[in-house]
């Protein structure tokens, strides 16, 4: 098993459009003009960040075209896009119109592999990819397994892929877009966490959304993982086309079935990868060893590190090397994160929830909360998570470019809770919001920032919004001091 190989497949010669100079543009542009293709890259935006990093490229003789991300490069033999751009870009109707394929990156880093590389253990879902991607490599790693997570995650595959350091598997975290434009993407084994309304914009409907969620199933080898308590993800794995042998492997907070992970008295414990499953169980791990430096667990973290160990087993890691895993995993910043206490009142930074899905699951985490909520909704409806939330809230302070949506379905389900809309979606609103918090929230509440949007309106991304709320509390923990 040794990850860097020769490729299969050749670009040489051919003239490469790469739509996007973000994260993944400017790893597909170096590797594919590094193997011998003639690449130009495109880019809507022409900010001086942009310029800076299209002379790098220019440096190393790769075109870039900034400004203009509409028309189709003359003579472009294929394009390779990034995954933010949505498949209706007037680029890729140009593409179309011209008889010229369209593939994302990770298309490419799977093309590029060669017949002995690194297996993928990939995931996807709405919540939960990036936490149980990187419980899964901690895993991989206490079984001594060479491994690295990667994808959407922040790391291009591309540059995994075809980098010199040689790998035994890899943990691959994949958003739906990602697998929209990856077709021949055939993995070891897979997991679908879950599925919520998110990218709707992006995607079109859900039925999209949940079709290109489930493409990472598609020719799996081992196991197809999914979420019990999630039908959706079950229906997913009904639909798809895998290999012979291949088992399909659910995960449950509850006690599990035969062929599924789950828990028994505290315990996870697994009756899939046993000899005998309809009588035997092995016990893999203990609740209080998920991320113990974090505290207890919180059930969707549960799930997480059961989807995690699913995977783990299905590519033959023994039990121990599961806790031990598990153990040693460190949650990212930004994820239901303790900020400071003021007053009594508890700070809460879950920057990371993107979407109302991810937004509920730390509501409900929460007796008496004052929320910070709002930014881009990205096509999502917030109905449902706030009729599920309103008898915890005491009040809500909302944000951002799409707050109204937000304020709507409070003045629908939570009438009775006071709301400070804040007509402000510049980087400097964070500190007026948290300031607002502090007004509506009294001791034994919890200031909960768990936006249910995405944070691009006011800030470059989550982290900055996190980074901003936090620097926020800690001012207002310092004036009350000088004050006291
Ligand atoms: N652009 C255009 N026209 C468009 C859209 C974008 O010109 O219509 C340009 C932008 O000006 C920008 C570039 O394209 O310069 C950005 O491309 P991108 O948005 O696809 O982002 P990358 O920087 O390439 O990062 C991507 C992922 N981003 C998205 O999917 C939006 C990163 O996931 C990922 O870590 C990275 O590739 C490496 O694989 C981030 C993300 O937010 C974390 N993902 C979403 C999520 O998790 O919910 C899906």
């Amino acid at each position: 098993m040794v990850g860097h190989q020769v490729s299969p497949v050749s670009y040489a010669g051919k003239h490469i459009t790469v739509a996007g100079l973000g994260v993944s543009g400017v790893s597909a542009a170096r590797a594919l003009a590094g193997l011998g293709a003639r690449v130009t890259v495109v880019d809507g935006g022409d900010s001086q960040a942009l310029r800076e990093r299209a002379a790098g490229l220019e440096a190393d003789g790769i075109a870039v075209r900034l400004g203009d991300a509409d028309t189709l490069p003359e003579g472009t033999d294929l394009v390779v896009t990034s995954p933010g751009w949505k498949p209706e870009s007037p680029l890729f109707a140009a593409a179309a119109e011209a008889g010229v394929e369209v593939v994302g990156d990770v298309e490419i880093a799977w093309q590029l592999r060669g017949p002995d590389a690194a297996p993928w253990l990939a995931i996807t879902g709405t919540n939960g990819k990036t936490t149980t991607v990187q419980m899964l490599a901690s895993i991989l790693e206490a079984a001594g397994l060479r491994t690295a997570a990667v994808g959407n995650i922040g790391t291009p595959i591309i540059d995994v892929v075809l980098g010199d350091q040689p790998y035994d598997v890899l943990a691959v975290e994949l958003s739906s877009y990602q697998l929209h434009w990856a077709p021949s993407l055939r993995a070891h084994s897979a997991a679908v966490l879950n599925v919520a309304p998110d990218h709707l914009d992006w995607h079109g409907s859900m039925r999209a959304y949940a079709a290109d969620k489930g493409r990472i199933y598609e020719g799996n080898t081992v196991a197809c993982v999914y979420n019990v308590e999630d039908p959706r993800t079950e229906h997913l794995v009904r639909e798809a086309d895998v290999e012979e042998g291949c088992r399909a492997i659910g995960f449950t907070l509850g006690a599990p079935g035969p062929s599924m992970l789950g828990v028994v008295e505290g315990l996870l414990v697994d009756r899939a990868f046993v000899e005998n499953r309809q009588q035997q169980a092995q016990e893999l791990a203990e609740v209080s060893d998920i991320a113990p430096s974090a505290g207890p667990a919180a059930p969707h973290n549960i799930a997480n590190a059961l989807a995690a160990a699913a995977l783990a087993r299905a590519f033959g890691v023994p039990a121990a090397a599961v806790r031990d895993g598990l153990r040693a995993f460190r949650p990212d910043a930004h994820r239901i994160a303790h900020v400071a206490e003021v007053d009594g009142v508890a700070y809460v930074d879950d920057s990371k929830a993107t979407n109302p899905h991810a937004a509920q699951a730390s509501l409900a985490a929460y007796e008496s909360i004052v929320w910070i909520a709002g930014g881009l909704a990205k096509g999502a409806t917030f109905d449902e998570l706030v009729a599920a939330s309103a008898k915890r809230l005491r009040g809500v302070v909302l944000i951002g470019a799409d707050r109204a949506l937000i304020r709507e379905a409070l003045a629908r389900h939570a009438p009775d809770v006071p709301v400070v809309d804040l007509d402000r979606t510049d980087t400097g609103a964070m500190a007026a919001a948290v300031a607002e918090a502090a007004r509506l929230a009294g001791p034994g509440d919890t200031v909960l920032m768990a936006p249910a949007c995405a944070s691009m309106d006011m800030f470059t991304n989550y982290t900055k919004r996190g980074e901003a709320f936090a620097e926020a509390v800690r001012a207002l923990a310092a004036g009350r001091g000088e004050r006291e």
